[in-house]
C-alpha cells in the first residue's frame, strides 16, 4: 500500500508541478539561456543587453500601488539605452505617414456633447501656476492645449527644431505601439522596465543607490508646482543622456519623461509573486480607484515634474496609471526586444 501511495504521489508531482517547482524550472531555463548567450551585446544598435535574473520588484516603503515587494524573474532581453527621441520619431513619421492621437480630432461619436472646436486636436501641457498656492486646485497645472502634439510640445507656435535629441512626448499608448511595430521591437513589460531601471543594484531606493540626488536625473527641485530651483540644470525636458547612466548603461530611467509599459495597471503586485516574465493583470482587471471603469497602462520612471513634495516617483519601484489614449508633455517611451 505504501508503494502505491508513493507512486501516486510521485506521478502527481510529475504531472501537476507545484508553483515552486515551475518557478525552479523557469530559473534553471534562465540560467541555461544566460550561459548560452555568451555574446557581449547581441542587441540592435542603440540597445543594451540585460542578462535577466531574479529581483525584488515593488516596494513596501512607499505608495500603496508599489506594494508588496516580491521576487520576480525576467529572462534576458534588450532595451533602448535612451528614451525615444524626436529625431527617431520623426523618421518613423516620415517613412509611414503616421498621425499621432494628439494630432487627430476627438471622434464625435465618442464625444457627442463637445462642439467641433472642443473636439479639435490637442494634448495636455504642464503650465506653472502663478496664483497664490493656497488657491490652486489639485492638477489645475495641466492645461488642455489645442494644437499641442509631439511636433509642438507647448502648443501652436512651439517647435522641436533644435530639440532633435530630446525625448519625444505627447505620445499615447497606441502611438508607442505603432512606432514599436515599425521598429520591429516592443514596449517593455513593467517587470523588464523595473529590472533594467535598477541597474543591478539589489533593493536600492533609486536607480543609482539609496540617497536622493537632484544632480543624477531630470526631476523637479523646489516647491512643485510653483517654484523650480533648476538645481539639475533644466526647468523642462532635457536632451536624452544628459545625466549619468545607471549600472546597466541606461540613461534617464529616472525622470525626464515617464515611459509606457505593456502592463495593465492595478494597485499592487499581488498577481506577480514569484512569477517568471510577468505581464501584469488582464485589461478587464485593470483598476485605478481614481477613475474606475477606465483600463489604464502602467507608466514608469517619473518625469521632470516629480518633486520631493509632490509625486516623488523618481524610483524604479514607483508606478503610475495612464489612460491609453492620453499623451502629455511629460510622457514618452523606450522599447525592448530581442
Ligand atoms: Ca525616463
Amino acid at each position: 500500500m505504501f508503494w502505491i501511495t508513493l507512486a501516486i504521489a510521485l506521478l502527481t508531482m510529475l504531472f501537476l508541478p507545484s508553483n515552486s517547482e515551475a518557478y525552479a524550472s523557469a530559473t534553471t531555463l534562465l540560467a541555461e539561456k544566460s550561459a548560452q548567450s555568451g555574446i557581449e551585446n547581441p542587441c540592435p544598435e542603440g540597445m543594451v543587453w540585460i542578462e535577466g535574473g531574479t529581483f525584488g520588484m515593488g516596494s513596501d516603503d512607499y505608495y500603496l500601488e508599489e506594494h508588496s515587494a516580491t521576487d520576480v524573474t525576467v529572462d534576458a532581453f534588450c532595451i533602448d539605452r535612451y528614451e525615444v527621441t524626436n529625431a527617431q520619431f520623426a523618421q518613423f513619421v516620415k517613412e509611414t505617414g503616421y498621425v499621432t492621437i494628439a494630432e487627430r480630432p476627438l471622434p464625435a461619436k465618442e464625444f457627442p456633447n463637445l462642439s467641433e472646436a472642443e473636439r479639435s486636436p490637442g494634448s495636455l501641457v504642464f503650465a506653472m501656476p502663478d496664483q497664490n498656492p493656497n488657491f490652486v486646485p489639485l492638477l489645475s497645472w495641466w492645461k488642455w492645449v489645442p494644437g499641442a502634439n509631439w511636433q509642438h510640445p507647448s502648443g501652436l507656435g512651439s517647435t522641436i527644431e533644435g530639440k532633435e535629441n530630446y525625448p519625444v512626448c505627447h505620445i499615447a499608448f497606441d502611438d508607442a505601439v505603432a512606432y514599436a511595430e515599425w521598429a520591429g521591437k516592443s514596449l517593455p513589460t513593467e517587470a523588464q522596465w523595473e529590472f533594467a531601471a535598477r541597474g543591478g543594484l539589489k533593493g536600492a531606493t533609486y536607480s543609482w543607490g539609496d540617497q536622493y540626488s537632484p544632480k543624477l536625473a531630470n526631476t523637479w527641485q523646489g516647491f512643485f508646482p510653483f517654484h523650480n530651483t533648476l538645481e539639475d540644470g533644466y526647468i523642462g525636458l532635457a536632451p536624452v543622456g544628459s545625466y549619468a547612466s545607471n549600472g546597466y548603461g541606461l540613461y534617464d530611467m529616472t525622470g525626464n519623461v515617464w515611459e509606457w509599459t505593456l502592463d495593465w495597471y492595478q494597485i499592487g503586485h499581488q498577481d506577480k509573486s514569484h512569477s517568471f516574465n510577468p505581464t501584469g493583470p488582464g485589461k478587464s482587471q485593470s483598476y485605478d480607484p481614481r477613475e474606475p471603469g477606465i483600463a489604464k497602462h502602467v507608466i514608469k520612471g517619473g518625469s521632470y515634474l516629480c518633486a520631493p513634495n509632490y509625486c516623488s516617483r523618481y524610483r524604479p519601484s514607483a508606478r503610475e496609471a495612464q489612460s491609453p489614449d492620453t499623451g502629455a508633455s511629460h510622457l514618452g517611451f523606450r522599447l525592448a526586444g530581442l
